[in-house]
Parts: C-alpha cells; structure tokens; sequence
C-alpha cells in the first residue's frame, strides 16, 4: 500500500500513512474484526488535549508556602526543555540525598502504550532503578485479587488455567460455556502489548454453529456476543459466589459431583461441604437460599447445575468479578466448582479466568521468548499493593495487611509517574486529589494534559508511539510488528527514553541507563533475544534490518495440548501441582493460617460491604463502573470515536427503563450521579439490556471538577471513580474494588457547565 507503514496499539496492528497532513489509518488486512478504537488515532497527530512543551506548576515553581495545596487547581507555566530537566534531576538529586529512594514512589501504574522498547513502565523502572532503586506496586488493578489468590490455590497466576483452555478446544469440543461477567465483545479487542488478529469472535459462532450453549451470568445483557444466542441470567451485581454455592449445593444433594476427582486432585473438600451443607454455621447454600442473594431464580439454578454436569462444561469468570468486595472469593470458588465437575484438563472443560477479557487469552502460547528491555535490581524493600496508593499517601508509616505480612507505608516525598494515569484508574478521586496534595514533588510524563497530568508539578510532554519506532509484540500473539514512526513528534514532546537519558546524564547515569545504545541500537539489540531462538529452533530466524524491511515477522507457537492442566490431568503424582499440597487448595491452610476474617480457608460467601452502606444511607442502585467500549480506559477520550459515543460532551449512562421512569428520567437527559463520596454527571441512555436497579457507567471520562477547590468536587464528564469506593478486596489481596459500587441517580436540572478538559491547558499571565 502506497506509503502505508506498520504499526501496532494495544487494540490492534494497522497500516498509517501522513497524506496531506492528515493521519490514515488503515487496520491491518489480515484482521478478521478490527477494533474501532483504531478510530480514535488520528486525533494523535493534531488535538489541542497533546502536552506540546514541559511545564511547571506555578505554585511549585514560586515555592509557595504550602504551595502543595494548589495541586489540582493551579496554574502552568511553560518552560525550556534544559530548565524542565535541570528541575527534575536536582529535585531527585534533593529527595534523595535528604531520605534516599525509599521516599520516592515509581510504582507508577499504568498501561502506557505497546511497544517493546518504549514501554513507559519499563523505561521508568529501570531509570529510577539505575538512581538507585524506588518504592514499587505490586501486582494490577486488573486482576489484583486473581493474582494473589490464584498462586495459593493453583500455583504461579497465569501458569496453569490461562494456559490450557484455547479459543480451538472451545470450538472444538465444548458443549456448555457459563461465563460469570461475560465475554464482552468489547473487551477481546484489547490485549496489553498488541493484537494482530481478533479471532473470538468467529471461534465462538464456530462452537456456537456445532451445538455448544451459552449461559450469560452478569447484570448487563450484552455482556456476550448476540450471535451466540446465549441465555442471560440477570444476576445481582457482586452476588456471583452465592449463585455459585447454589450451584454446588444441586451437585451435591444430587450425587453429580466427580469424587473421584475430588479424591485425586484436590485437597480440603471435605471442610468446604461442612460449610456448603451448613454442618459449619448452620446455613444451608441451597438454591433457595442462592436465589434470595443473587435474584435468579432456584429452578433455574437447578436446572443450571445438571446441565453443567451433564456436559462438556467451561467455567469461566472475568477479571470484574474480583474487581469487587471480597474478590478473591468467585474466582476461588469458580476454581472449586469446575473441580466438583472434575473436568479440569479435558478438552473444551474446566475453568478459565478471564478468558475473554482480554483479546489474547485462550489463543495458543508462543514459542519463542520477546524481546524486553532489561530493568536492573532494585534494592528498596517496600512496596504497596497497587491499589493502596492513595492510602499510602495519606499514612505515611501507617499499618496495613498483605498476603501473610504485615507492612507498614512508606514516607513519601516524591512520586514519579510515566505511562499511567491514576486519576482514571483509582477510586474515590476526591480522596485521591487529597492523597495527591501530600507529597512534596510530583513529576508526571504525558501525551496528553489528562487529570493526572494536572495534578503534577513538573510534566514533560512524552511522544506516542506514531511518534517513534518500536518492536510491537505481546503475549500469545503469532505477529511481531515493526512499528514504524508515521508523523513527527508533536510540539517539543520528546521519548520517555530519551528524557530519562537527559535526566540521567546530569545524575552522572548517563551511559548506565543506555548503555550508549541509540534508539535504532536498542531495537537491533532486544530483537536479538527472539532471533536467536528462532534460529535455535530451525525456524526462519531474518535479521533485525530485513524484519524491519519487511514490517512484520509470524512467530512459531506451542502445540495445543491442552497445556498444564492436562498435564496435571494425566498424572498429578509426577506433575503435582506448585501448591503446598501439589493438589488444587479447595481448603488452604496457608490462607486459613493468616488469620484474616475477610479471606479464610476455604470460598465463602460474603455480603458486599456496600450493600450496607446503600442501606444506611439510601443508595438504592448499584453501579457497574466497567471498561469503555470506545477506547482503552482513559487513553485518547480526545479521540474521534470516543468523542462519538457521547451525548452533550458526557459520557453515557445506561439505565433500566423502570428505574428510569421512576425518577422521570428519559432518554438523553443529564441526569446526577451521586453517593456519600461524591457525584458527577452522565447522560442518560435507557436500556433494558441492564438489569433493574443496576446502572451502567463505564470508565475512562477525563475526570474534570466542577470545581477544583472543593472538598467534594463534582465530575462534569461522567468519570465513576468519584463515585467508588477506595477500599481493598480483603487483607489478602488488598486489591482495587472499582468494578462496582452504589448510587442514587436523578434529573440534572442546574445550568449545564461545558466540558473542557479534551480541550487542553489554558496558560495564563507570565
Ligand atoms: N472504577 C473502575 N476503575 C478502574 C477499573 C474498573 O473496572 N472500574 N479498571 C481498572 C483497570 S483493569 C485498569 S488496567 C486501570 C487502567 O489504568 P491506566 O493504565 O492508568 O489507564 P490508561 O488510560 O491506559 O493510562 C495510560 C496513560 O499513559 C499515557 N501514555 C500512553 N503512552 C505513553 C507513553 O509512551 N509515554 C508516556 N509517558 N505516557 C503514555 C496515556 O496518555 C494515558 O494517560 O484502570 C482501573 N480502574
Ligand atoms: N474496549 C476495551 N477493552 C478492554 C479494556 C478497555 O479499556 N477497553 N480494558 C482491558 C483491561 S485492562 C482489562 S483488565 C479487561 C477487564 O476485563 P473485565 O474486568 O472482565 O471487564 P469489564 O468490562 O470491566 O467487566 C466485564 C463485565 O462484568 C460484568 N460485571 C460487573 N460486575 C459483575 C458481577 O458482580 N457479577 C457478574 N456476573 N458480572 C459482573 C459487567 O456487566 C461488565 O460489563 O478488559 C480489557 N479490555
Ligand atoms: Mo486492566
């Protein structure tokens, strides 16, 4: 194609060429289902939101008596890019020489963009980590409780189940799949690092064509493709292990569970039937009882549970439902449920996590390692679990739990952020804009002047990937992309890389950081690690130069055998299990053992802390604050197609006609969001594919206040994470809860204030 080039995004590999100033994009032809989020690319290039030169806050500049205070809602000022980074290198000279790294946090969260060597997060952790080390994150706000929970009861996360159900076995064999929170469409155009090819989509219509049934379990009925006619189970938002028990309970009262499996496989079983049967708190989890939590009803649930034991069974659970209160437990108890059918490790069967929230998972596994830039050791000892920043802000020194530890926060002085953007993905923003007014200095890096970069004092406008060249690949995805610079950096934005080099030079760290490799150097080099495996494996194995030359490369992948589950299947004596027990912890003496009344030996069943709340305090609806189907969480909102999807500038919230007709609230209104927490608006969409009393509220509206200096600032744009709650998962996993929360909702009768955040920074005065 005529001066088309190669390029890659976390939502898909596509062609982009510069024609008469304007930005085409083109997705990649070999891409079934192109996402429509390439849409909102172009905007790169031009949109007034791009940072276009460094600038300083100017109450942190005037070192202003508590100047830290005006963080949020004060003014820029733009400066030279040698002024910028002399600010920046004598500040973390300052902080460091005054307390060393552990008073400085580099966790910095965030998906930042695809891309090998540019990869903001590896960037930034191997400079601070040349610096001498930083205080880090742990783990996601993805998946925080999955990733702890699962290590206990399975083994290493992402080592066994995701490895072993494969979109080809689904086609191939399955008869029944129960997804709890669905298989969104949506979701599957996105894999972090890249996606050359969506294939769900057509591999679930092929299991669909043969025969295989699909059962929606989720409050949203488009949750799952509409071609798979699947049935919809409505259920009550956080109420999935209660349906889940239920479930179990049928499998038992009826003799359909696999005890043999049980015996063979598994340990504890008998200590989760005491608690199933009621033998251990006197609470039968019969349908009956199920039905009463989660409002499906039991003769469906009976009807539910033979069938599932009647046929080549998938389980699988999405990443929302541990994004919740105590949500570790449905991801545990999805694992036990699929080991009472005992068709772990057969074709088609068993359990999943996540498969379908990410485009990636359940394609097969790459033969070969990925390029990846090396991000040296780092000495400092603490770390928060990701979703526990605002708290650490908030209580330096402070006491906290974790997995077994008991921790304490670290003083912090300085944050530095790259890649990530906190005011989209942590809850309870106003808490978060007082967390962010504690520390002395915060620096961010950016494309774009979104609400974290407003809240920084030093930020330093960063290219996007069409700015530069890279190494596109990601995990489980048969193509590796020459990703091919397409336009000039905006403005005076510069490469995070090459900002740290600048940063680094005036610490003396120049060459550790880039070991004296250009850019091109660098992915001549990291190219290195895939070709010689290629070439050790006999495969075509080209040089750096003739990949480049030829924009893409097909990598070799793994055999589908059914993976590390059918290993296990096959003989659990020679391959047991990386658990204490080497078989799956239906009870775990490990977690039994921490003591926690919010995690404990075996799943259980627990209320949702908000529920008590809505009770108090009259917040009758629940929320479901899920991810953007028109764009990757907050990244490009400037966008065309994001832009697209809103109503007077506001993001869309859908809600159910009856709860809508009880408030007078029709189609395309503005309607007010609100809870104890705060409040922000949206505009109407009434729906009944949402089920009554749940609204929809996806996430990813630049979040702007009405007003800045309030305590409790309302969002003008439709941002839900002033709205949820900042509280951890259990002590376990202490990880994000922002799926869902709860809320009242009315007509929005005031003057409607315009959204300006998607317009860019106003400087003013000199
Ligand atoms: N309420 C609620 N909250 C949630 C969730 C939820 O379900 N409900 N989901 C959570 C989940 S799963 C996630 S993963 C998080 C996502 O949270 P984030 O990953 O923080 O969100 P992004 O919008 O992807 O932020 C990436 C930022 O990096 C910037 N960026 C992109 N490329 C570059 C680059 O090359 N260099 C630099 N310096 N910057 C770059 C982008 O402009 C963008 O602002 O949100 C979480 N928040
Ligand atoms: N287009 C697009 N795709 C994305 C992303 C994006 O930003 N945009 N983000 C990516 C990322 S980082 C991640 S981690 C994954 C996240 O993957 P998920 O966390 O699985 O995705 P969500 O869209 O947040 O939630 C999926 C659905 O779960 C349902 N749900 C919510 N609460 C409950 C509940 O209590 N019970 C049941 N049964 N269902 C519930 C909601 O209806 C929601 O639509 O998505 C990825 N895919
Ligand atoms: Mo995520």
């Amino acid at each position: 194609m005529d001066g088309f080039k190669t390029h890659s995004s976390h939502w898909g590999a596509f062609y982009g060429r510069q024609q008469d100033g304007k930005l085409e994009i083109q997705p990649h032809p070999a891409d079934p289902h192109p996402s429509p989020l390439l849409g909102n690319l172009p905007a790169i290039a031009h949109s007034p939101a791009r940072i276009r030169r460094p600038a300083v806050r100017r109450g942190w500049l005037e070192r202003k008596p508590k100047n830290a205070e005006r963080r949020g809602n004060d003014g820029y000022v733009e400066v030279t890019w040698p002024e910028a980074l002399d600010l920046v290198a004598n500040e973390l000279r300052r902080v460091h020489g005054e307390s060393g790294p552990r008073a400085i946090f580099g966790g910095s969260y965030g998906w930042s963009s695809a891309g090998r060597f540019h990869h903001a997060q590896s960037q930034i952790h191997r400079f601070l980590n040349v610096l001498g080390g930083y205080v880090r994150s742990v783990n996601t706000y993805s998946s925080g409780a999955a990733m702890v929970i699962i290590p206990h009861v399975l083994g290493p996360y992402d080592s066994f189940d995701r490895k072993s159900v494969t979109w080809e076995a689904i086609e191939r064999s399955s008869e029944l799949i129960v997804a709890f929170g669905g298989m969104a469409v949506k979701n599957t155009d996105v894999h972090g690092g890249g996606i050359s090819r969506h294939v769900v989509r057509p591999a679930l219509s092929g299991a669909r064509a043969r025969g295989a049934r699909f059962v929606l379990i989720s409050p949203l009925k488009d949750d799952i493709a509409t071609d798979l006619d699947a049935e919809w189970l409505p259920v009550t938002p956080g109420t999935d292990v209660a349906l889940m028990l239920g479930i179990a309970f049928v499998l038992i009262s009826e003799g359909l569970h696999d005890r043999r499996f049980l015996d063979r496989y598994t340990v504890g079983y008998p200590r989760f039937e005491d608690y199933l049967l009621g033998r251990e708190d006197g609470v039968e989890k019969s349908p009956q009882w199920a039905s009463g939590i989660c409002g499906i009803a039991a003769g469906t649930i009976v009807d539910l549970a033979r069938s599932m034991a009647s046929a080549r069974t998938l389980i699988t659970v999405s990443h929302s439902l541990q994004r919740a209160d105590y949500g570790e437990q449905p991801v545990w108890m999805g694992i036990v449920l699929s080991a009472m059918l005992g068709q772990i490790g057969l074709d088609g069967g068993g359990f999943s996590y996540s498969l379908g929230a990410l485009g990636n998972i359940g394609k097969s596994q790459l033969a070969v390692p990925l390029p990846t830039l090396k991000q040296f050791h780092n000495p400092v000892p603490d770390f928060i679990p990701v979703a526990r920043i605002a708290d650490m802000l908030l209580n330096p020194g402070g006491p906290f739990h974790y997995n077994g530890h008991a921790l304490h926060y670290p003083n912090i002085r300085l944050v530095y952020w790259a890649g990530g953007n906190p005011f989209h993905h942590h809850q309870d923003l106003n808490g978060l804009r007082q967390a962010f007014k504690r520390p002395e200095t915060i620096i961010v890096h950016e494309t774009a002047w979104t609400s974290s970069a407003r809240h920084a004092d030093i930020v330093l406008p960063a290219t996007t990937t069409l700015e530069r060249d890279d190494i596109g690949a990601a995990d489980r995805d048969p193509m590796m992309l020459a990703m091919k610079k397409l336009i000039e950096p905006v403005g005076e934005a510069r490469d995070d890389y090459e900002i740290f080099a600048d940063i680094a030079e005036r610490l003396g760290k120049r060459e550790a950081f880039t070991e004296n490799r250009s850019t091109r150097e660098w992915l001549a080099f990291l190219f290195e690690t895939t070709r010689h495996a290629l070439a050790a494996d006999s495969h075509p194995a080209p040089d750096f130069e003739t990949f480049w030359d030829r924009g893409e490369l097909r990598l070799p992948l793994r055999p589908d055998d059914g993976g590390p589950a059918r290993v296990f299947r096959d003989d659990p004596d020679t391959n047991p299990l990386p658990t204490p027990s080497g078989k799956i912890e239906i009870f775990s003496e490990t977690i039994e053992g921490f003591g926690y009344e919010d995690c404990r030996g075996h799943p259980r069943w627990y209320a949702p802390d908000e529920d008590a709340m809505a009770a108090e305090s009259h917040y009758p609806l629940y929320l479901v604050c899920n991810q953007p189907y028109s764009r990757l969480h907050s990244q490009l909102d400037y966008g065309d197609f994001s832009r697209s999807t809103k109503i007077d500038g506001r993001e869309p919230v859908r809600i159910n006609p009856a709860d809508a007709a009880e408030r007078g609230i029709s189609d395309r209104d503005i309607v007010r969001l609100f809870n104890a927490r705060g409040s922000c608006l949206a505009a109407a969409v009434i729906s009944a594919d949402v089920r009554p009393g749940v609204m929809q509220l996806a996430t990813g509206a630049w979040f702007e206040p009405d007003n800045a200096d309030a305590e409790m600032a309302m969002c003008i744009h439709g941002n839900p994470n002033i709205l949820t709650r900042d509280a951890g998962t259990s002590q376990l996993a202490q990880a994000c809860t922002g799926q869902l929360t709860r809320v009242n909702v009315e007509r929005f009768t005031g003057e409607l204030p315009p959204v300006r955040i998607l317009e860019g920074m106003t400087f003013t005065g000199g």
